[in-house]
């Protein structure tokens, strides 16, 4: 599982505030911390200003790298601020996204392939999120024909069948599981991601829910995923998963992970 830590999101009031206010302190610590945790990327999402956007971008991508070396997941719609951010980056950063809406396709696929980025491709056009599974998979089939026509390789592209909360539509996770398990069967090499924590917005308890949806989700085929990852049961759940799934041999990794105290409430 690649971790994409979800932490540094301009739409998270805090956040916005240590944006709004150069706090590079605060941005520095939720680097650092993810970093320890086992984040293998960094998400960094300066809000959606647009006016405000690029420079912000750039001011937290200068902040974080001050303190880490961990690659960023560049999280916009706006391609002035992808080329700002790309401009500053130490290291070849996600992009974080395009889609099937054709402005985005236009404007973001030749920032990722001028700069050899891995790129998150997410299930929505023009006309929104489909509702079914196999609507979705017709968003993604486009997608990866232009990524393929681009020459990027399958496996540099995450594949974002979209979690959005149960708590308006009690089918959403289902339908969410169901496109990933298409897209496993028809794009093996292609990575699986999700900004998971949306499965469960608007809901109590909601750190128990998204664990519960990540053993779902690894069983559909996850590999990747925008999670918090300083929540230590996340953790537990996902070594815990991959054992029971057949991917650790001897459960070595398990009982190593049990050692070193990561299964421990
Ligand atoms: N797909 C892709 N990118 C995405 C999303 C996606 N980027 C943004 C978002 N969705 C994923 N990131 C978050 C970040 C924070 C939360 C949810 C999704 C969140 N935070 C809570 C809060 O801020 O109150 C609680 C967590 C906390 O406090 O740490 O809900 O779908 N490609």
């Amino acid at each position: 599982m690649q971790v994409i830590g979800e932490k540094i999101n301009g739409t998270r009031k805090r956040v916005a505030q240590a944006i709004a206010e150069r706090d590079a302190e605060f941005i520095q610590e939720l680097a650092q911390k993810q970093t320890q945790a086992g984040a293998a990327w960094l998400d960094v999402n300066a809000g959606t200003m647009p006016r405000q956007e690029p420079e912000d971008l750039v001011w937290l991508i200068e902040t974080i790298q001050a303190v880490v070396d961990t690659p960023l997941c560049l999280d916009s719609a706006n391609p002035r601020a992808l080329e700002k951010g790309i401009a500053v980056v130490n290291k070849t950063p996600m992009i974080n996204s395009i889609s099937g809406e054709p402005a985005r396709l236009q404007n973001i696929l030749p920032i990722v392939v001028a700069h050899g980025c891995p790129v998150i491709a997410l299930a929505l056009d023009d006309k929104g999120i489909p509702q079914q599974a196999e609507d979705r998979m017709v968003v993604i089939r486009e997608l990866m024909s232009r990524t393929r026509g681009q020459g990027i390789e399958d496996h540099r592209v995450y594949i974002d069948p979209l979690a959005m909360t149960i708590s308006t539509n009690i089918h959403s996770a289902n339908i969410t599981l169901e496109t990933m398990r298409l897209v496993r069967r028809e794009f093996p090499q292609a990575h699986l991601t999700l900004g998971l924590s949306n499965i469960s917005f608007g809901l109590p308890a909601r750190a128990r829910i998204n664990r519960t949806f990540m053993a779902l989700a690894m069983q559909a085929g996850l590999d990747s995923a925008i999670i918090d990852p300083l929540d230590r049961e996340m953790r537990a759940v996902i070594i815990t998963t991959t054992t029971l799934l057949g991917r650790d041999r001897h459960c070595l990794n398990y009982t190593r992970a049990y050692r070193a105290g990561h299964l421990e409430s």
